[in-house]
C-alpha cells in the first residue's frame, strides 16, 4: 500500500514571534501541493495562531508540541485541545522523549493526552523510542511494545486513522547521531508488526511511522527510502527553512 509521507518540524522551545513567522513563511512559500506528502511545523504555543495565520491557504500544516487532556478548567499553565484547534493547529505531538524524560510525564498521562486529543479532533503524532542503555541491553523491541500498548490503550482501529507514530531513539535526539537506515527500518517494521497484532494488517499498513532523531538534509533521503519509514519528525534541522525544505524535497 502506498502511504503518504509526513515531514513535521518540531521547533521545540526555539524562536521568538518574528522569527517564527519568518520561518513559517519561508517554508510555506516554497511548498507546492503534493498529494503524497504532508508537511507540518510545530511552533511553541505562543506562536501557533500567528504561524497558522501566516501559512493559511498554503499546504503547510500546523501542530502543537503538547496538550492537556481536558476541555477546559483550573489547570494552570496548560492548553486544551480545543484551544489548539481554535488557534489553527491540526496535529499535536504527544509522548516526546523530552517530555517523558525531562518533564517526567507518566504513561497514563500520555495515554490520556492521546485519547482526549483524538476525541477532540486533533491528529496525534505519538512518539516512542528506546534509550541507549535499553538498546545496548537488547530491550528496544520490548520498550517499543510497552510504549505502544500503554500510549494507545483505548484507541480503536478507527482512532488509528488519526494517529502517526514517530519512532525516535532517545540516543539519536539532538545528538547528531542518527539511527542507521537498518536500525530505523528494523524498528519501524517491528512497530508495524505490533500494530498489526492489535489492529489488523489493514490498519497497520495504513499508519504512518515517522523517524525522528538527528534527521538532516544529508541523511534524509536514505532514511526516507526505507519501506517502513513514512516521514520524519525533525528538530534542529527544522529551524532553518533551507535545511527543512531540503528534507521535505528528500521525501518527494
Ligand atoms: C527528535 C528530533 C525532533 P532532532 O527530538 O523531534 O529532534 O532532529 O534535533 O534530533
Amino acid at each position: 500500500m502506498a502511504r503518504k509521507k509526513l515531514i513535521a518540524g518540531n521547533w521545540k522551545m526555539f524562536t521568538l514571534s518574528a522569527g517564527a513567522a519568518q520561518l513559517a513563511k519561508a517554508v510555506a512559500d516554497e511548498l507546492t501541493a503534493d498529494e503524497n506528502l504532508l508537511v507540518a511545523v510545530c511552533p511553541p504555543f505562543p506562536w501557533i495562531a500567528s504561524v497558522a495565520a501566516v501559512v493559511k491557504g498554503t499546504p503547510l500544516l500546523v501542530g502543537a508540541q503538547d496538550v492537556y487532556p481536558a476541555k477546559e478548567g483550573a489547570f494552570t499553565g496548560e492548553v486544551a485541545p480545543e484551544m489548539l484547534l481554535d488557534a489553527g493547529a491540526s496535529y499535536v505531538i504527544i509522548g516526546h522523549s523530552e517530555r517523558r524524560h525531562v518533564i517526567k510525564e507518566s504513561d497514563s498521562l500520555i495515554n490520556e493526552k492521546v485519547k482526549f486529543s483524538l476525541a477532540s479532533g486533533l491528529k496525534v503524532i505519538y512518539c516512542i523510542g528506546e534509550t541507549l542503555a535499553q538498546r545496548q541491553a537488547n530491550e528496544t523491541n520490548a520498550v517499543l511494545e510497552q510504549q505502544l500498548s500503554s500510549g494507545l490503550a483505548g484507541v480503536d482501529a478507527a482512532g488509528m486513522a488519526n494517529v502517526v507514530i514517530a519512532y525516535e531513539p532517545v540516543w539519536a535526539i539532538g545528538t547528531g547521531v542518527n539511527a542507521t537506515t537498518e536500525q530505523a527500518q528494523n524498528a519501524h517494521a517491528f512497530v508495524r508488526s505490533q500494530l498489526a497484532k492489535t489492529y489488523g494488517e489493514n490498519v497497520a499498513q495504513a499508519v504512518l511511522i515517522q523517524y525522528g532523531g538527528s534527521v538532516k538534509p544529508d541523511n534524509a533521503k536514505d532514511l526516507l527510502s526505507q519501506p517502513d519509514v513514512d516521514g520524519a519528525l525533525v528538530g534542529g534541522a527544522s529551524l532553518k527553512a533551507d535545511s527543512f525544505l531540503a528534507i521535505v524535497r528528500a521525501a518527494m
